[in-house]
């Protein structure tokens, strides 16, 4: 089998990834004048220089993924839905895994609606993705979100089931919801085994509040975080990015990397 080369998305053993698919996942609601801006995440990404990679969808890279930008891992989500569908959870193939190879991904991202009717559709298709991408030696990225008519997504079994799932298809790196759960984070650490766990940054809260949980999630079994609107909607995204680098890769307080926000 072909070598998978996860360590590109790696920092001293953790992983930060600047996400920014929200604009097709939830429209332009999520943006400013600022942060609509492509060419500004990709430069917050180069100047900060503490996020191991940066995800977004297939047409944002191949417009804006040039130049020195190059020097930081890319993943390119390889499927996506919309809050306009209103039908069951499903998130569709909408590039191929060349062409997110042709873009300059470094690692693949593809979102998993565990529990949704449409859940053996997503399967299906996981499938093929993760055998194509580790025949090229590059990482899968999961988004293994529960998330349908019966289920409930902050449920610690939940959570651990969608978790085991990760490991059982063969995710290199699985990105989840955190529920303010220490325990339950350390066990779906365990329930995912070699396959390794990132926390969803999820909507923009006080900063302080948002190291504190950066810090607590790490010392609970997760190597990192895949976080976008809590930097990219932040008054000082390049200040709350330096403070979550040292807080994620350097492994300090939160109190002492908040002097980076001053
Ligand atoms: P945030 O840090 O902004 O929450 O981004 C993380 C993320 O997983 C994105 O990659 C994705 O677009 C979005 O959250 C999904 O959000 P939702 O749970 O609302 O579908």
């Amino acid at each position: 089998m072909t070598h998978v080369n996860t360590a590109k998305l790696f920092n001293k053993g953790k992983c930060l990834i600047l996400a920014y698919d929200q604009g097709l996942e939830h429209g332009p609601t999520d943006f400013d004048e600022r942060n609509v801006d492509p060419e500004f995440i990709f430069n917050l990404a180069y100047e900060s220089r503490v996020f191991t990679a940066v995800a977004c969808q297939i047409g944002i890279a191949e417009k804006y993924y040039h130049g020195p930008y190059r020097d930081i891992p890319l993943i390119v989500k390889v499927n996506g839905s919309t809050k306009l569908a209103k039908i069951n959870p499903i998130s569709t193939p909408i590039c191929s895994v060349e062409r997110a190879m042709k873009a300059g991904a470094s690692a693949i991202g593809f979102t998993i609606y565990d529990g949704s009717p449409n859940e053996p559709k997503m399967f299906h298709e996981f499938a093929k993705i993760v055998e194509q991408a580790h025949d090229y030696g590059l990482p899968v990225v999961a988004w293994m979100y529960p998330r349908g008519p019966s289920i409930n997504d902050a449920d610690n079994q939940v959570l651990a089931y969608a978790a085991r799932i990760g490991l059982e298809l063969g995710a290199d790196i699985i990105k989840v919801k955190f529920n303010g759960d220490e325990q339950n984070l350390q066990w779906m650490a365990r329930c995912a085994g070699r396959t390794k766990i990132v926390i969803s940054g999820g909507e923009k809260q006080d900063e302080m509040e948002f190291l504190n949980e950066a810090h607590k999630v790490l010392a609970n079994g997760a190597v990192g975080l895949a976080v976008g609107r809590n930097v990219w909607q932040s008054k000082k995204p390049f200040s709350i990015a330096r403070a979550l680098g040292a807080v994620v890769i350097d492994g300090k307080a939160p109190l002492e990397a908040a002097q980076l926000l001053r």
